[in-house]
């Protein structure tokens, strides 16, 4: 089997007895171990002189290096984080633009591609992963690397009305056609591009659902990523870790708990959360000093502006509601700005009666998934979901919710707090049998199978394409 090449823009080695990492990062590795390869990326430094370093563990081997700080600001804080990420999650009043920034973002891109040619075989395969990396195959054939090259957006990819508010979006997605698979969350998104495509870039989309433009000829995949649904579960089971005093009266009793768990992102929707729990307990007061929501929120891109913004934005409400509705022995809502480790975050999840992810977009949302698979079979707690996640998609049994009505939020969380056991039941059923059919592996695998059989590539779309 041909080794495989994952090139990401953020590259951390798992090593043995390492729990701590997520379920994508250990998905990744178990796909790199499987055929032995290279992890390639940015390692999270930034240096004067940034260096390349190397590590063998097993048969994978970590090639990381530093940005400079002009690279580091152009291309990661800059177009990513404040031209691509804000507009890709439709919120283009947040996103800036700046010319220097992008031509930062195209020379990391090459960069990055030159650094890479010296350590690939002929028939290594490259799965390139993100919204940093979309012109990176075009920078690789270029220097003239033939190898297959798939890239899969973890993020939602937005319609072209949208999308062309990107001064170089022509440019951009120009370079995005030297991929050989690109493969989305949902089929909206891949609708969204063939979109894109067809009515922007003159390009054609053929019966087969196969794509052609700038003469580039390519295929678009919907893979929706998964989680381990039964790992998860044992991991919840067996959790003998720190229980959350959060929810216990003075007397001892258990409230009701309602759980996120979000980077602080203004993509996750947590200001409007914030507001509907505040709603809820105005409009339902019988919740009053029966219930308690815990927000676990750390910071993220703490040095893009628009992101310490929303930090004070989200400490306002939290104090207000807090200041507002708290007593001498009840706090409606804990907003922990800290991260927690992953074994602790599912034990939680497991006790909460309610799992609250309320994106205003998301590409897929992971937490989401993760809060089901960790529900005790026999006393599930109840999903509310917004519809902008692309969870939604496959986790339809979810208490669906549109992230911008309060009220209808409000009431979400009323009937959650309220669902009878069997109707809990049943949704959870129907949601792991989601979870179980379109796990963690299956998301890689059939990329994966789909990338190696490239030319083989049409049926294989229109088939996806079918399936979603
Ligand atoms: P993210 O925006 O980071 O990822 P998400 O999918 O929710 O969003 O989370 C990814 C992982 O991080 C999950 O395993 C989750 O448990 C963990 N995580 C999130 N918040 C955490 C916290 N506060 N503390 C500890 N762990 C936390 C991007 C896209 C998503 C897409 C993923 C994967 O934005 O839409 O689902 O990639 O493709």
């Amino acid at each position: 089997m041909s080794r495989l090449v994952v090139v990401s823009n953020r590259v951390a080695p798992i090593r043995q007895g390492k729990a701590t990492a997520g379920g994508l990062a250990v998905g990744l590795h178990d796909a790199l171990r499987q055929s032995g390869g290279i992890w390639f990326g940015w390692n999270g430094e930034v240096s004067k002189r940034p260096e390349t370093a190397c590590e063998t563990i097993g048969n994978i081997t970590y090639v990381t290096l530093d940005l400079s700080k002009p690279d580091y600001d152009q291309y990661y804080r800059g177009f990513s984080n404040a031209t691509l990420w804000p507009v890709f999650h439709y919120r283009i009043d947040l996103a800036r633009y700046c010319r220097k920034e992008y031509e930062g973002y195209r020379r990391v891109n090459a960069m990055l591609a030159e650094k890479l040619k010296p350590l690939l075989r002929p028939d290594d395969i490259l799965w390139v992963h993100d919204y940093h990396l979309i012109p990176f195959a075009a920078a690789c054939r270029q220097l003239g690397i033939g190898n297959r090259i798939g890239f899969f957006l973890h993020i939602p990819f937005p319609a072209p009305e949208v999308l062309t508010a990107i001064p170089p979006h022509e440019d951009l997605f120009r370079s995005f056609c030297y991929y050989d698979l690109i493969g989305f969350q949902t089929e909206t998104d891949r609708l969204a591009f063939q979109d894109y495509i067809s009515r922007e870039a003159g390009g054609r989309v053929e019966a087969d659902g196969s794509l052609s433009a700038y003469g580039q000829s390519f295929c678009a995949g919907v893979y929706p990523i998964g989680v381990m649904p039964d790992e998860i579960r044992r991991q919840a089971e067996s959790y003998r870790g720190r229980r959350p005093i959060i929810g216990l009266t003075t007397e001892g009793r258990r409230r009701k708990t309602l759980i996120s768990v979000d980077r602080l992102d203004y993509s996750k929707g947590l200001v409007e959360r914030f507001q509907a729990y505040e709603r809820f307990l105005e409009h339902f007061p019988e919740h009053r000093h029966n219930v308690e929501f815990i927000q676990i929120a750390p910071t993220s891109r703490s040095d893009v502006k628009t992101y310490q913004a929303i930090r004070k934005q989200l400490e306002t409400v939290a104090g207000h509601v807090n200041g507002r509705l708290s007593d001498l022995d009840w706090t409606p809502l804990h907003y922990l700005n800290k991260s927690l480790d992953r074994r602790t975050l599912i034990g939680l999840f497991r006790t909460a009666n309610v799992g609250l992810v309320t994106p205003l977009r998301d590409g897929m949302n992971l937490v989401a998934k993760e809060y089901v698979a960790a529900q005790n079979p026999a006393d599930p707690g109840v999903l509310v979901l917004s519809r902008f996640a692309g969870a939604a998609r496959e986790l339809s049994a979810a208490l669906i919710v549109n992230p911008y009505d309060c009220l209808g939020m409000a009431e979400a969380l009323d009937r959650a707090l309220r669902m009878p056991l069997e109707e809990r039941k049943e949704r959870y059923e129907d949601m792991m049998q989601a979870l179980r059919a379109a796990d963690l592996n299956a998301w890689r695998d059939t990329f994966l199978r789909d990338l190696r059989s490239f030319g083989r590539h049409r049926v294989v779309t229109a088939r996806r394409a079918a399936a979603f």
